[in-house]
């Protein structure tokens, strides 16, 4: 028969020796798991008489418990030692300075919205808004894009699940939805600006799935390509804060819009950078063109008496180019180092006033 108190001292001077905590539970699986060596004792206590059962079963569980105290006070032992030396490694030297904190600030893209409202704000321009998520009707049906135009496929625009009528709603693919709900609504005169979101099904270097546009719009009797002309060259002027503007005009294509042009402006690309104002190379900055009569037609206008000019332009694109931000895509990756560097204070709003930037 096992001498208890031999076995006893053997299973505590292993506790007392475990140097670590998986050390001290190989102890005790040893000793009290399933085919430990004090378990295997309890085993034997179905072969004896029930006098002998009594005081050897007693004698047992006295020993397990002396052990399993033992065990647990090792335990405590070794997590305190454990979290002594970890508190002693990981010291923190309160006399470092704190990282700075984050100020906040206007996005860029923001910043250059600001800009364009306050330049058009000047010129007379009222700001106009719509919904982002916008009907066949309002985003392409009145802007008479033809029913198998590629822009309505599945690929260039978001659609929602149909409804049970049938009717797929999309996310706005242009500010254009704006212009034609303030048409429908409003008589002529008419002079608006739209700001905003719009989505396409695009992404790579130079496109994001979401982008900021702003979008104008002019209607009145006798309206020409003249004023479209000297109101974007007066604007592309005041945005760059410079007068020495030189823009072509390049014939386009756009189902709204007849003619349609897209304006570039002369710039200078050497040393890689982008100046505006001098330079032989061109820039091609923004889309416009006269109403087409259909548009205005749709839109319950009657042109024979009234005509018009819209343009619209990408509102990230223009903020790359006026501050040298190369990488379309860090303007929408939250990092806040990107905006501690690129941001404006947001008490420098800008307005005709105090400036642009
Ligand atoms: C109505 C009538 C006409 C808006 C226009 C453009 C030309 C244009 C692009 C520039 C870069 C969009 O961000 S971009 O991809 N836009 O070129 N937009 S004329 O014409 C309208 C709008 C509404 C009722």
């Amino acid at each position: 028969m096992t001498d208890l108190t031999t076995l006893e001292a053997d299973v505590l001077a292993q506790v007392a020796a475990a140097g670590d905590l998986a050390a001290l539970d190989a102890v005790r699986v040893a000793a009290l798991g399933k085919t430990g060596s004090i378990s295997g004792l309890l085993k034997t206590l179905g072969s004896m008489s029930p006098d002998e059962r009594k005081a050897r079963g007693a004698a047992i569980n006295l020993l397990r418990d002396r052990v399993q105290a033992a065990l647990n006070d090792r335990k405590a032992a070794l997590e305190t030692a454990a979290l002594d030396a970890r508190l002693a490694s990981e010291t923190l030297d309160l006399t470092l300075p704190a990282p700075r904190r984050r100020r906040g600030g206007v996005h860029p893209t923001m910043q250059t919205m600001d800009e364009m409202v306050a330049i058009f704000a000047e010129m007379g321009f009222a700001v106009a808004e719509g919904p982002d998520i916008e009907d066949d009707f309002h985003n392409f049906t009145a802007l008479n894009f033809p029913p198998k135009h590629p822009a309505r496929e599945m690929h260039d625009t978001f659609f929602f699940n149909p409804k049970e009528s049938g009717e797929r709603m999309l996310l706005r693919t242009h500010t254009s939805p704006v212009q034609v709900r303030t048409m429908v609504s409003q008589k002529p005169p008419i002079r608006i600006i739209a700001p905003g979101r719009t989505y396409r099904c695009d992404s790579d270097a130079t496109h994001t799935p979401m982008f900021h546009q702003v979008e104008g719009l002019v209607i009145d009797k006798g309206i020409h390509m003249g004023h479209l002309k000297w109101t974007l060259e007066t604007f592309i002027a005041r945005f760059f804060e410079t007068d020495a503007v030189t823009t072509q005009f390049r014939p386009h294509h756009f189902p709204f819009t007849e003619p349609s042009a897209e304006m570039d402006v002369q710039c200078d690309r050497t040393g890689g950078e982008i100046r505006i104002g001098q330079g032989t190379s061109w820039l091609e900055i923004l889309g416009c063109g006269m109403v087409h009569p259909n548009v205005l037609r749709a839109c319950g206008i009657d042109p024979d008496e009234y005509q018009g000019f819209a343009f619209g332009m990408g509102v990230d694109r223009l903020g790359m180019l006026k501050y040298g931000m190369p990488d379309l895509r860090d303007m929408f990756s939250s990092d806040g180092r990107w905006l501690d560097h690129y941001g404006f204070s947001a008490f420098a709003a800008p307005n005709a006033a105090s400036g642009l930037s």
